[in-house]
């Protein structure tokens, strides 16, 4: 089967495949990612997914709309629909971890939206042949915005279940043609304490800019997205607007949100969390039951929305329950030491 990257302005497939023809190569679609494995497509959980009830309308900007609405039909959803369903929109995007606006997990959605997301632009730079400052939308269109409906594993032993609307992080990397030498890729949020008062704060734990990293066969793994809608709709400001990273298999802090940097370097790079506290965050942050954070059991997590009466705790599973798809990543590495 030839998989083509359609060009912008192409029509797509599935403007003129018919539905099930078009289901089925989703399906193979899925299954190079690993279906099988944790994955797969149902036509029910699907058409559940294309279905946003109760989800504020947000404001897109042009070329992001058009392919929202296709994008909805490109759902890859969890194999339990059941134990995986979708959390509230209201939970998702009022229970949030953006320290740039607070550490409270209301501080957020209470403050980010004083932050200016158009224009928005990113820097590619360090080890590449194709480098440079590109508009969010010339870095995004020229790929295939997919719906992927991934958990999201906090290293706090919280969970959600979030409908993402993003592309490939590969298809960027490739974009930029990485030199021999590079090895990892390292990530930055916005710096811009104007619009971001946890930013001012004197008491901020962390020394802006944010900071993450991967691995680049981390990066390039069909399961890592740029993420720049979700449920349905473009970012609200407070879960990472305009352009987020989503990594399913590691814990929440690995997936950067309002990134202006993507660096391909040839050193490991430090991230925010681990330079706070080494022995308590490292650079994997591979979720792991097995492998306890120094202060608490990662063995189980809360799966949100919960409350004293449902308290809904669920045992967390090794790669978040995405090991069939990455776990050969990490073959011959001693997970407790490389956490
Ligand atoms: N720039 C930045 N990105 C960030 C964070 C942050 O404080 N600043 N928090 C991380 C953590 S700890 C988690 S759990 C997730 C939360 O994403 P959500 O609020 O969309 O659920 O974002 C991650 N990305
Ligand atoms: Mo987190």
């Amino acid at each position: 089967m030839l998989i083509k990257t359609p060009q912008p302005g192409d029509l797509r497939e599935s403007d003129v495949t018919p539905e099930s023809v078009y289901l089925s190569r989703r399906r193979f679609l899925g299954g190079l990612a690993g279906v099988g494995a944790g994955l797969a497509l149902s036509g029910r959980a699907q058409a559940a997914a294309a279905d946003y009830t109760d989800v504020p309308a947000g404001h897109p900007p042009t070329w992001l709309a058009g392919e929202i609405e296709r994008a909805k039909w490109d759902a890859v959803v969890p194999q339990d629909p059941e134990l995986d369903k979708l959390t509230p929109y209201q939970d998702a995007s009022t229970y949030n971890n953006f320290y740039e606006f607070g550490t409270g997990k209301g501080d957020p959605s209470k403050r980010a939206d004083s932050l200016t997301t158009q224009p928005w632009s990113v820097v590619i730079d360090g080890e590449v042949d194709n480098g440079g400052r590109v508009a969010l939308e010339d870095l995004i269109t020229p790929s295939r915005l997919e719906e992927r409906i991934y958990r999201l594993r906090c290293v706090e032993a919280w969970s959600m279940v979030i409908p993402w609307l993003g592309i490939p992080l590969g298809d960027v990397i490739a974009r930029a043609k990485p030199t021999a030498k590079a090895k990892y890729v390292r990530f930055e949020t916005l710096v811009r304490p104007q619009e971001m008062p946890g930013q001012d704060s004197a008491f901020a734990l962390i020394d802006w800019p944010y900071t993450e990293g991967l691995r680049l066969d981390e990066a390039m793994h069909p399961l890592t997205i740029l993420g720049v809608g979700m449920y349905g709709r473009e970012l609200p400001n407070q879960n990472g607007a305009p352009l987020r990273l989503v990594v399913p298999w590691k814990y929440g802090f690995k997936s950067i949100k309002s990134i202006v940097r993507i660096s391909l370097v040839s050193e490991q790079p430090v991230n925010s969390w681990q330079a706070i506290a080494p022995d308590e965050y490292g650079f994997y942050a591979n979720v792991n039951p097995q492998v306890d954070h120094p202060r608490w059991s990662q063995a189980t997590e809360r799966r949100l929305p919960n409350s004293l009466f449902n308290p809904h705790i669920i045992d967390t599973r090794m790669f978040n329950g995405y090991a069939d798809q990455v776990a050969s990543l990490y073959t011959g590495m001693d997970l407790r030491k490389q956490f």
